[in-house]
């Protein structure tokens, strides 16, 4: 039967590309990240949180089948001896991938027991996601389905939410802009509120704020303003399955940054899409909640069982899966211990 050898991958085996089981493989490298750092949250010590994420999400990722590069990594930061950008990961066969990772998007909101904190991972084909190391921050723009055709960044932000407004078929008084709460955000947060609009500030975490503003029920329309060039990259893998789009325009903090941006060769002017940030269309995307947040709970904690919740995506499918996970304390302990 033709139609049923289609959907049988067993029928038609290819190892070089990734396949459809690698989303459920990630989600496990993702909860074991989360169960680590979640728990350090709310003991004030970011740095020990994010370390833990680290160890975890890399002792899991060497047992994924592929052979993968890391190219968005915690090495930009500062030098961490896991993650780095440029290391490899996986378990050396299967089909070569770029890697992106962020253990921890929120070490702050881990420390703090604030809401919003995420273990992330993103992985599609080799070379097809875009290099973030020349420049730090990215102006973003970040919507759903519905209003993804009619944004443009380069046009003035009460335009834009009128424009978003009237795609979701609301009043510009229902729409909600997810801000990073940040000092450079005041006059962006004075245009949104002179439309009428409402602001949702968030502390940390742009993943989180961006995938709510591009899926439905979560209170967030759309994502605007400057945060991290690596977590835009991360967030466009998850668009790519769940509909909705991403702009970017790197924002370089002072003339070294430009000039080093112009020396790699990139157009500051540009408006980098989703299929810019990440050219591949089979790409895949796994989080799981740190604290309680919009989009995931967090890590709960019981005598004897630890509880998770993910999200898994895959684009190729368009796949979108909710994942709760029971694990054994005891058998976790590995993981969770405070060393
Ligand atoms: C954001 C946010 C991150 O960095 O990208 C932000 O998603 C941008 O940098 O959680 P600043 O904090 O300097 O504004 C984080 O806050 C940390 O990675
Ligand atoms: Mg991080
Ligand atoms: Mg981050």
């Amino acid at each position: 039967n033709q139609d049923f050898a289609e959907l049988s991958p067993r029928l038609n085996v290819s190892d070089s590309e990734p396949d459809r089981n690698l989303a459920l493989e990630l989600v496990r490298v993702t909860e074991a990240a989360a169960i680590a750092g979640g728990n350090w949250v709310g003991y004030g010590d970011k740095n020990r949180a994010d370390g833990a994420a680290v160890d975890a999400m890399r002792a899991l990722l060497d047992t994924v089948h592929f052979n993968g590069v890391v190219v968005i990594g915690e090495g930009e930061k500062d030098e961490a001896p896991m993650l780095f950008n440029g290391e490899r990961v996986g378990d050396g066969s299967g089909p070569v991938v770029d890697v992106a990772v962020d253990p921890i998007d929120g070490t702050r909101l881990t420390a703090m027991g604030y809401n919003n904190a995420l273990s992330v991972l993103a992985v599609a084909e080799g070379g097809t996601m875009f290099d973030p190391s020349a420049v730090f921050y990215m102006d973003k723009l970040v919507t759903g389905p519905e209003a993804a055709d009619v944004v443009d960044l380069r046009l003035p932000v009460k335009d834009n939410l009128r424009r978003i407004a009237k795609a979701l078929n609301k009043d510009i008084q229902q729409v909600t802009v997810c801000v990073l709460d940040r000092p450079r955000h005041e006059t962006l947060v004075k245009e949104i509120r002179e439309t009428g609009a409402r602001v949702r500030f968030i502390m940390d975490g742009d993943v989180a704020g961006a995938i709510a503003a591009a899926r439905p029920g979560t209170g967030v329309d759309v994502l605007m303003g400057i945060g991290g060039t690596p977590e835009g990259i991360v967030t466009a893998c998850a668009i790519k399955a769940t509909g909705g789009v991403i702009q970017g325009r790197l924002a370089p903090v002072d003339d070294d940054e430009r000039q080093a941006a112009i020396d790699a060769g990139l157009d500051l002017d540009q408006v980098l899409t989703t299929d810019d940030l990440v050219t591949s269309d089979n790409c895949y995307f796994a989080a799981t909640g740190i604290t309680d947040g919009d989009l995931l709970r967090g890590v709960r904690y019981s005598k004897d069982h630890i509880s998770t919740q993910s999200i898994v995506m895959r684009s190729k499918s368009g796949t979108v899966r909710i994942v709760e996970a029971e694990h054994q304390v005891d058998k976790w302990r590995h993981y969770t211990e405070k060393t």
